[in-house]
């Protein structure tokens, strides 16, 4: 089952047809049972006539917060050595490899956040910028998570490269994250053999392609979120990215006009141009 936030409403796909459901997403998420709670709404419910896209797809995000953790992947935690190695940074980033504490930090708000279609921002003063393809997690105010999605944490490697105290500047700003298309709600976490691609196309050519399965994760999905939730407080809920293990060669900067799909088996493909 999915859900999709649109120009007409809070949208659930469930069983290959469409139904409205006649709430704010803010008061979905703050359910505790929302499967069992679309599955109800669902049914008797008349079917919805016009596709998810005709109904204005909208980021899947209402007043969540939107945070993220950081070196989940060896991938992540090479790239990252390699970046700050010049400025003394490369220890940090082995270190929290392999620490009980993950690293987390802020990313947004749904002000920051792109739709699906959307356009996503590069920082004017960065001189080397990556998507990272993340799996998504929606978690309610208690701490349940709710489901998944595709997430894109856009993040300035120059920057972070240099300090890596200056990394809130490399990871929030405009338009530096993007979500969905929708949610797919699930009690069930995706399995470890999920696939997250990345590619990235330039004037319609592919200029970078690659994937990794979830499995390759050092990080265990539920922990994180303990982490997350210890001692703070979500009233509307919150998305966690859970970090990248895809990282374009160094010698790749994204550039105005790049199309990047991001693929999660058994969620879809969310799409972003830079703009
Ligand atoms: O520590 C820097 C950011 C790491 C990150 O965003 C990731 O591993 O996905
Ligand atoms: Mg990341």
């Amino acid at each position: 089952m999915s859900l999709y936030r649109t120009e007409s409403g809070c949208i659930v796909e469930h069983e290959k047809k469409l139904y409205l459901v006649g709430s704010t997403w803010d008061e979905l998420i703050a359910r505790d049972d929302l499967e069992k709670h679309l599955k109800e709404r669902v049914s008797g419910t008349r079917e919805l006539n016009k596709s998810v896209e005709e109904s204005g797809i909208l980021a899947p995000i209402g007043s969540q917060e939107v945070w993220a953790a950081g070196v989940t992947y060896y991938r992540s935690r090479d790239a990252r050595m390699e970046e700050a190695k010049s400025a003394g940074g490369g220890d940090f980033y082995d270190r929290v490899y392999t620490a009980a504490r993950p690293e987390l930090f802020f990313k947004g708000t749904a002000s920051r956040v792109v739709r699906h279609g959307g356009k996503v921002g590069i920082r004017s003063d960065a001189t080397w910028s990556v998507p990272e393809p993340e799996l998504a997690l929606l978690i309610s105010p208690s701490g349940k998570i709710l489901g998944y999605t595709i997430g894109n944490d856009m993040s300035s490697r120059d920057i972070e490269g240099e300090n890596p105290l200056y990394l809130p500047q490399a990871k929030v700003y405009n338009r530096s994250c993007a979500l969905g298309p929708g949610v797919v709600v699930s009690s069930e976490l995706p399995s470890p053999s999920t696939e997250i691609r990345l590619q990235i196309l330039r004037g319609g050519e592919l200029v970078f392609s690659g994937s990794t399965l979830l499995s390759a994760m050092k990080r265990d999905l539920a922990t994180l979120v303990e982490y997350l939730y210890r001692d703070n407080v979500f009233p509307s809920g919150s998305f966690l990215l859970t970090g990248t293990g895809v990282v374009p060669p160094d010698t790749f900067t994204l550039a105005h006009g790049d199309e990047i799909r991001i693929s999660i088996s058994g969620v879809g493909t969310l799409v972003n141009v830079v703009g």
